[in-house]
């Protein structure tokens, strides 16, 4: 970044994919994931400052319509030489820069996400203060797939209740929920606990979360269809248990009119599915002035999408435990250095070096790399 007058003029943008095998699969309601396909972003301004941005897209367009080739594509074809073309005003210009772009959020948030690391670190500072976060450690939950048995994920639960882990979020489906989450409490007894359904369900299954109420779920995420809101607000209605929109919920708008509506009493937001920092930060303080609490979703993000998503945790908003965890439940190896380490007290500290404060390991990415490609102009 050129400090004296405040603009970046980006040189390089590489892009790189890497495969990332799990060490447990992870399954939601709409399948199984055994390994990572993650495209990574690094920017590099005339000055020779760096920074790093991490694609959440699935290897599918199952949690939403972005997916790692059509990524790949939109990043290289599209935003990518519309970033090195100009000058950029600063990271808070690159969304409004994007925009007459439709969608893609998740492609826009890779490169977006990079800018406010490379800016942090041209300016000698931690992310999170640069986006204005008031914490310096965060309150960390667990998100633990569906099973192949009950007492397997009785077993999960143990390891991350012991872990320290303040909240623990469970996948529920037709057939994996009432029973389960009746189980689950009969051997927890009153830990914080909460069913992320992931669109699984319909108004015809008004009855059963009326049933499921007696369990005391702090929220049930994304109950109904990945694209509504209004459905959400008939169920709302007729139940106690706060929902927690994730999938729905993509501008500050979606949040503000959900809001409204009484679709929600709580927000997942998630750095991808909104399309990076701004429309984060957008979206917790519309949320916030209307007294709704928000909390930091994950997208199995390997370290500098982690690392990312630590420093929008600091932001005032995220009053609730995220689903921000050890890089440790899921990678044999991180590609970042320190890897995300939790406390026994559930928490992670926000570190203290310039931009997302982790070092990037380029070794291991190289050793992971499927491809490769820089572009170098508009
Ligand atoms: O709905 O929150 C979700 C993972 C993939 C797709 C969707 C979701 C999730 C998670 C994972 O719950 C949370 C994590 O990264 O630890
Ligand atoms: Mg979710």
């Amino acid at each position: 970044m050129i400090v004296d007058n405040d603009h970046v003029k980006l040189r390089k943008i590489e892009l790189t994919e890497i495969n990332l095998p799990l060490i447990h699969f992870f399954e939601t309601s709409f399948g199984r994931t055994y390994e990572r396909r993650i495209i990574l972003v690094r920017i590099e301004d005339e000055d020779g400052n760096e920074g790093w941005g991490e694609c959440t897209c699935g290897e599918l367009p199952t949690y939403s319509s972005e997916w790692t080739d059509g990524c790949w594509a939109t990043i290289k074809q599209i935003l990518g030489p519309m970033l090195l073309k100009d000058e950029i005003d600063s990271a808070l210009g690159v969304w409004d820069l994007m925009s007459p772009m439709k969608g893609n959020r998740m492609s826009k948030a890779t490169l977006e996400t990079a800018v406010w690391d490379l800016e942090a670190k041209a300016l000698g500072v931690p992310l999170a203060k640069h986006l204005g976060g008031v914490r310096d450690e965060i309150v960390s939950g667990v998100s633990i797939g569906i099973q192949d048995t009950l007492e397997d994920l009785i077993e999960k639960i143990r390891v991350e209740v012991d872990a320290g882990y303040k909240r623990i979020k469970i996948k529920i489906k037709p057939g994996w929920d009432h029973d389960v989450l009746a189980a689950v409490r009969a051997e927890f007894g009153d830990i914080l606990l909460m069913g992320d359904a992931n669109s699984a369900y319909t108004l015809d299954d008004v009855e059963l979360f009326r049933r499921m109420e007696k369990f005391g779920l702090m929220m049930y995420e994304q109950p109904l269809s990945h694209d509504d809101i209004v459905d959400h607000a008939k169920l709302q209605s007729a139940i106690e248990t706060p929902i927690c929109l994730d999938e729905s919920i993509h501008s500050p708008a979606d949040a503000r009119k959900a809001i409204e509506l009484g679709a929600c009493r709580i927000i997942n937001i998630k750095l991808g599915r909104v399309g990076g920092h701004s429309e984060a930060r957008a979206i917790q303080k519309v949320a916030r002035e209307k007294g709704i609490p928000v909390w930091c979703g994950g997208m199995l993000e390997g370290g500098i999408g982690r690392a990312h998503n630590i420093a929008m945790s600091t932001l005032e908003g995220f009053t609730m435990p995220g689903d921000v965890s050890a890089s440790a439940r899921y990678w044999h190896e991180d590609i970042i250095e320190p890897e995300v380490f939790v406390s026994t007290e559930g928490t992670i500290d926000v570190p203290t070096g310039p931009g997302i404060g982790f070092e990037v390991k380029r070794g291991r990415i190289d050793d992971l790399t499927v491809k490769r490609c820089k572009i170098t102009e508009a």
